[in-house]
């Protein structure tokens, strides 16, 4: 609602406007005629053309990249066609118990596809917009309804999208809700983090779950980036008694659990916590591979060993950092594992899951093959080739596997966050000595699970002693001397919850400076939220907001919802700019069809930019459905 009067107000119309009201809404006397869609789409594109996308490097005025990018063809469908029978339908048909030893008793082996989420966010730090996921959905749908899941939702995708995107996520969410009804639609949630890097009430961790239900989500794979099952369990429990999902309680897998100096994590340490997690009501158990540290040879004894230990359908989830985890995929197939993640061909491998179509292929004459039409599968690989294409700012630069990975174990997720954010601190030079701080960090704070937040707070530790030239030692006799990054000291007060084998002392006492570290869950010292009063009182701040969800977002992620708020008031709802227009702007005579509205096209035309003014303005001039209009931009340059 952006056209908006004192009279139509919700706070006015329910009555409930006091003196302050006027004051606390300045917007009202905002007097210039709202914007309309186009024009903001126009505003948008022409600050894009002057001054490029603040988050692509592209220099402003070279307009755009050089190469000429290919048209992604979409798989044909039929947009007319009923959607064959999914696992949605079946979970709706069965109930949870029952669906759960359906599951249990496929021969076939069951995919998840991680493209909508993970495969993006390990490749192309998570900016794939709805649009481009979006115009697949529906096809991918009623093409391939005998999958487990979708992943599509949760993760880092939740922030990217508000931050960098200026995308809401919960829109998202109900978009692919609607274009496929028949799939389960799965979503990574980081526990008593939510969606985000900190710990939240726990009134608002049930809430949070139950309006990602309510919004779409089916599937909820929980995990605590620890390993500490007292922190999972207000959100699997929030799963079993507020919504119709799955609990899928994760087992972050971390080190080398057959190598013969591991004495933490080992396998007793796994079926130790996967029974507890059973315990807890999982309705599935995920071994969640993070960095892709589960060799085959390891794949093989843990599965089979949990498969014994508990009676939960086993979902393995690993990242290709080393290449060659479709062994490990082998080996957990042969020993039983339930569903697998894979990640379309065009969008995996690397730091992201290993290959759909080749995983597929792999098993084609074993007994545990499924039915899945590889030609299929690989039309889709195609458009997203192409699709990746516009978004090559945003690639990592690894060009091999890397056997590193069994040395830093560096999640996927970040290990193409790592390098841009060494760049931005002038330490791109360092990056080898950087991973190997990582290590250092890891040894240094007790040889703990490492995946968000867990794995932000070694990686900001490694960049601190890089960029301040610090060794081990160092730190340890120039400690009380030292400013630690804010995340290390949340870490050593408690605030992301207990490492197994508690922490080590010395550093701790180092880090905490005399300060008392909490020692049970971070969450049971926050106040419960009052929602309908804290509720008006976000109202009150962003009276454009979309609703309750909008509030959630502003929750999670308080700074990064009003910059997003603010994005979306200058220039309306971004994510109906085509993606190559959204990122490098349009050149001159270069014409796209934007859909503002369901059914209603307008098409644009950049004619030219004319040279700055004396006050550095440039007049850009479009054609819109034929008719010129012009919009004035600050160049900032
Ligand atoms: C992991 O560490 O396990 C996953 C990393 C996810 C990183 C996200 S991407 C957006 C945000 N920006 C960062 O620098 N890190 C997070
Ligand atoms: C996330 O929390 O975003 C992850 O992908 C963790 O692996
Ligand atoms: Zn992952």
């Amino acid at each position: 609602p952006f056209l908006m009067n004192v009279i139509d107000h919700p706070i006015f119309q329910a009555g409930d406007a006091r003196v302050s009201f006027i004051e606390n809404h300045p917007e009202l006397f905002d007097l210039r005629k709202p914007k309309d869609r186009s024009t903001r789409a126009l505003n948008y594109l022409a600050d894009v053309i002057v001054n490029g996308n603040p988050e692509v490097k592209v220099k402003p005025g070279s307009k755009g990249p050089t190469q000429k990018f290919r048209t992604p063809i979409i798989p044909i469908f039929d947009p007319y066609g009923a959607y064959p029978k999914g696992n949605k339908d079946r979970l709706t048909e069965l109930g949870r118990d029952k669906f759960v030893e359906w599951v249990r008793d496929q021969k076939p082996v069951l995919y998840t596809d991680t493209t909508f989420r993970d495969g993006h966010q390990s490749l192309l730090a998570t900016r794939v917009r709805t649009k481009d996921l979006l115009n697949v959905a529906e096809g991918f749908a009623k093409n391939h309804p005998e999958l487990f899941s979708m992943e599509v939702w949760g993760g880092a995708t939740f922030d990217v999208a508000m931050r960098f995107l200026h995308e809401n996520p919960w829109t998202r969410l109900k978009k692919f809700r609607e274009a496929m009804p028949n799939m389960l639609l799965q979503m990574l949630f980081r526990g008593s983090n939510a969606v985000g890097y900190s710990a939240y009430p726990d009134n608002l961790i049930e809430k949070f779950v139950e309006k990602s239900w309510e919004s779409g989500i089916d599937v909820f794979r929980i995990f605590d980036s620890l390993n500490w099952v007292e922190a999972m369990k207000v959100s699997i429990r929030a799963v079993r008694e507020r919504t119709d999902a799955l609990a899928e309680a994760a087992i972050c897998y971390t080190g080398d659990m057959l190598a013969p100096d591991q004495k933490k994590y080992t396998l007793q340490y796994y079926l130790d916590m996967a029974r507890q997690l059973e315990d807890e009501g999982a309705h599935l158990l995920a071994i969640k591979d993070m960095a892709g540290l589960l060799k085959p040879l390891a794949a093989e004894v843990l599965v089979r060993e949990l498969k014994q230990a508990v009676n939960l359908p086993i979902h393995l989830h690993t990242h290709d950092t080393s290449s060659i985890q479709a062994a490990t995929y082998l080996k957990a197939v042969d020993a039983g594992v339930d569903i697998v993640d894979c990640a379309l061909g065009a969008l995996s491998g690397l730091t992201s899951q290993p290959n759909f179509n080749s995983v597929v292929a792999m098993l084609q004459g074993h007994e545990r093959e499924s039915a899945i039409d590889l030609n299929s599968l690989n039309a889709y690989s195609n458009y997203w080739e192409d699709v990746r294409e516009w978004y090559y700012p945003f690639e990592s630069g690894m060009k091999a596997g890397s056997a590193e990975v069994y040395q830093n174990e560096i999640p996927g997720g970040q290990y193409s966050n790592l390098k841009p954010q060494s760049i931005a601190l002038g330490l791109g030079d360092k990056f080898e000595t950087l991973k190997k701080n990582y290590v250092v960090v890891n040894k240094m704070f007790g040889d703990i699970v490492k995946v968000t937040p867990s794995s932000k707070v070694v990686g900001d530790m490694a960049l601190f002693m890089t960029s301040n030239n610090l060794t081990a030692e160092d730190v340890m006799k120039k400690g009380a001397s030292l400013s630690f990054p804010e995340s290390v000291k949340g870490f050593f007060k408690g605030e992301l919850g207990q490492p197994y084998g508690g922490f080590p002392k010395e550093i701790q006492e180092i880090v905490l400076k005399g300060e008392e570290p909490l020692t049970g869950r971070p969450n049971e010292k926050l106040s419960p939220i009052n929602f309908e009063e804290d509720f008006k009182s976000f109202e009150e701040k962003f009276p454009m907001n979309e609703g309750f969800l909008d509030y959630l977002s502003y929750q999670m992620y308080p700074k990064v919802y009003e910059e997003y708020y603010k994005a979306v008031q200058e220039h309306g709802d971004v994510s109906i700019i085509p993606t190559p227009a959204f990122l490098y702007g349009l050149k001159e005579n270069e014409e796209i069809l934007i859909e503002i509205d369901e059914g209603k096209n307008i098409l644009v035309r950049l004619l030219y930019v004319s040279e700055p003014d004396e006050q550095g303005n440039r007049m850009v001039t479009f054609e819109l459905n034929g008719q010129s209009r012009q919009v004035q931009v600050r160049d900032r340059s």
